[in-house]
């Protein structure tokens, strides 16, 4: 593919504040060189979506140039972070890339630089800083504060810009990222795109309390302003450039409310006929570029501005056929499937202990087992990440001082500080978008969840943001999520629940559940090793339940692997967690009584599975036991007894037994719980009956 060369006038995509105050006419014909590319480029790709060229959902910037443009030649590129929205195409034009690039991307052709698993301005480059966005409004909030800090961890001196609508502004990441970086003091501007309408619902549906949305920036302690993007384009351009500088000198985030204009309605499908009578019309006659173009003539520029917009004009339609004669993609599901994970990643250098070699220690190699109980191992794992990577850092809800509800973080605080041990919020989603930020940028965080029960509230962020972010943007984001979880100690419906079935059901995550202390500090250390995220599920009753020895283990990557603990003929049986406890008794038990030998397995690793050990058994014993603590219904073990029987359907003597807990909420009552739980008892009574 030749790309056409590109008008002069865009090779610079920079304005420099200095270039305002008096703006040259180079200055101010670059500004209205891109805002017209922006425009001229997104009316075309209405019309080539028109022509069945183009697909899905298209959403256009125009009316929205006069801000996106100048913010986007404003804004450092070499250091800054952003994420662009769907009106914010000009934006995706000035940071990176040949107009041909984001032909390719709508077009979703072979030549896309989201190799067309992404569409229209669903990209980032995340090379560059530039987040991708995803669909849902708000959630790319929290990864550019995450970017920009560990951009300033690296001492960078990076400014943030975050963009969302009058209607996304309704959302509960923008308050949780605004209070955040509040907190935090993160070099952050989030600008409120205020269009008056959300698709087709107007700010006064939206709010009943007004619509001077930057008055809310007063609550978080921050400042506030409306700056009305349709009047004077280089009047804009002077307050943008104005506060990137405040906000790039005192490392305070601003909330700037602009004033700006959706001209083409919603995307291309909106009949706009929610609209008032003339309402259209209106928007027109307020659209700056117009007015921009008219004071450029009117100043004595009007043969540099005709001919620069023939140029433009000409190149556009060069670069729309250039990407049109670029091939569909082709279809391949091996290449797609092996995209959703980065690759592995090679082996840190640790210190070969099991203890943190720290700044004047060296610990001793091959020392003898120290004995742990699991939550120790997993502070163990956690001081050495700290220790020996200073990429690392953990957050969590009352990890510091604290140590963390389950004591896990105990004293490390104390140890590394609060710069790489920090207590957040109680704000899961946008902490967890501030970890994929962070992670996105070359740190690794580990991020405890109080309990697993309250990762529904980052939902979006884990499943969506970080697992889909390698398919969709080609970039790794490796970082930790540890869950809390499990039952059997009275804490009820909103403590107890078991959710891998719920976070695995979306591509892109890995897991890792190990069942005592030498597992759990192995998978500590290969997830935080992987350049995936990885959910690290702990179980609550055996963080304390007795000490094993831990010692440094050099295969800790075998984790990822299940590992069989007992071996038999009769049948197979495959569980996780605390369940292997149980299930280690009920081998015991079947082999005094009844003189039945299972091949045990602890599965360790819930995704991706690593099923070949397993086929292998079922195979020769043909009978198959799965056992988990989750609800049975759309449980885990449905998955595992498809897998494991589809395969070896024909070595089959029984039907598989799966036995999960009952289809309710998790019970309160002690009494209650055993009721919906597996116990010893329940489990012997299901297996012997199976046996009939
Ligand atoms: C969380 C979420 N809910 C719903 C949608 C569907 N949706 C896409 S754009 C949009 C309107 C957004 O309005 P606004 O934030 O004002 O931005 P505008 O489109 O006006 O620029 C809606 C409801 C979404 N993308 N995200
Ligand atoms: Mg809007």
């Amino acid at each position: 593919m030749v790309l056409p060369p590109p008008p002069a006038i865009l090779a610079e995509r920079d304005l420099r504040p200095a270039e305002l105050e008096n703006p040259t006419p180079a200055a101010l014909l670059r500004l209205y060189a891109w805002m017209h590319l922006a425009r001229t480029a997104d009316n075309r790709n209405l019309d080539l979506f028109r022509q069945g060229l183009m697909k899905g959902t298209l959403t256009g910037g125009q009316g929205n140039e006069a801000f996106i443009v100048p913010l986007a030649l404003l804004a450092d590129k070499a250091v800054d972070v952003i994420s662009l929205t769907h009106r914010d195409y000009g934006g995706h034009l000035i940071w990176s890339g040949h107009l041909c690039d984001h032909f390719n991307q709508y077009f979703a052709n072979a030549g896309s630089p989201t190799k067309s698993r992404e569409g229209n301005i669903h990209r980032g480059d995340p090379k560059n800083r530039s987040l991708p966005m995803i669909s849902h409004l708000g959630a790319m909030l929290g990864p550019v504060l995450g970017a920009t800090d560990s951009q300033r961890r690296h001492g960078r001196p990076a400014v943030g810009y975050t963009f969302f609508g009058d209607g996304s502004s309704s959302t509960g990441d923008v308050h949780e990222t605004l209070n955040l970086a509040s907190l935090l003091s993160l070099p952050v501007i989030f600008f409120i795109e205020n269009n008056g309408y959300a698709y087709s619902t107007p700010v006064s549906e939206q709010f009943a309390a007004g619509t001077e949305l930057w008055r809310r920036a007063a609550g978080y302690g921050i400042e506030g302003f409306k700056l009305d993007a349709t009047a004077d384009v280089v009047a804009t351009a002077r307050t943008l450039a104005a506060a990137i500088e405040k906000v790039r000198t005192t490392s305070r985030p601003v909330l700037i409310e602009v004033q700006t204009l959706r001209l083409r309605g919603h995307a291309a499908y909106d009949t706009c006929n929610y609209l008032k009578p003339g309402e259209s019309d209106s928007f027109y006659a307020r659209d700056p570029l117009p007015k921009f173009r008219a004071s450029l003539l009117a100043a004595g520029h009007g043969t540099q501005v005709e001919a620069l917009e023939t140029e433009l004009n000409a190149y556009i339609e060069d670069c729309i056929k250039v990407s049109l004669a670029v091939a569909r993609p082709n279809y391949d599901a091996a290449a797609m499937l092996a995209d959703v994970y980065a690759p592995p990643a090679p082996a840190l250098p640790w210190h070969p202990s099991i203890e943190a070699k720290t700044a004047g220690t060296t610990p001793e190699i091959g020392a003898a087992p120290a004995s742990l109980t699991m939550a120790q191992a997993l502070n163990r794992a956690l001081r050495k990440i700290l220790a020996e990577r200073p990429e690392s850092l953990i957050l969590g809800q009352d990890i510091g001082t604290y140590g963390g509800a389950f004591k896990v973080t105990e004293d490390l605080l104390g140890e590394f500080g609060r710069s790489r041990v920090f207590n957040t919020p109680l704000a899961e989603s946008a902490c967890t978008g501030y970890a994929i930020g962070l992670a996105l940028n070359g740190h690794r965080p580990i991020e405890e969840f109080q309990f697993a029960d309250f990762a529904t509230e980052a939902m979006t962020q884990i499943t969506l943001n970080a697992g889909t972010m390698r398919f969709r943007s080609g970039a790794a984001c490796p970082l930790v999520f540890r869950f809390p979880c499990g039952g059997n100690l009275t804490l009820g419906s909103f403590h107890s629940q078991e959710l891998e079935s719920v976070f695995l059901a979306i591509p892109g995550l890995k897991a890792l559940y190990p069942s005592n202390p030498q597992d759990a500090f192995d998978a500590l250390l290969a997830a935080y090793e992987d350049n995936n995220p990885v959910i690290v599920f702990e179980h609550k009753a055996l963080y304390r339940r007795g000490r094993a020895p831990g010692s440094w283990n050099p295969p800790n990557r075998e984790i990822w692997q299940p590992k069989q603990l007992r071996q038999g003929e009769f049948a197979t049986l495959v569980t996780y967690g605390e369940m292997v406890h149980l299930a280690a008794e009920v081998c015991d038990y079947l082999a005094a009584e009844y003189e039945h030998k299972l091949d045990l397995f602890d599965l360790r690793c819930l995704s991706p599975l690593q099923l070949d050990a397993i086929h292998a058994s079922v195979a020769r014993t043909g009978r198959l036991i799965v056992l988990h603590e989750g609800r049975r219904t759309h449980g885990f073990g449905a998955e595992l007894v498809a897998r494991l029987t589809e395969q070896n359907f024909a070595a089959l003597k029984a039907a598989p037994l799966r036995i999960g807990s009952l289809d309710l909420p998790v019970p309160f009552a002690p009494e209650l719980e055993q009721i919906y739980r597996p116990t010893l008892d329940k489990i012997i009574e299901q297996v012997t009956n199976w046996m009939g």
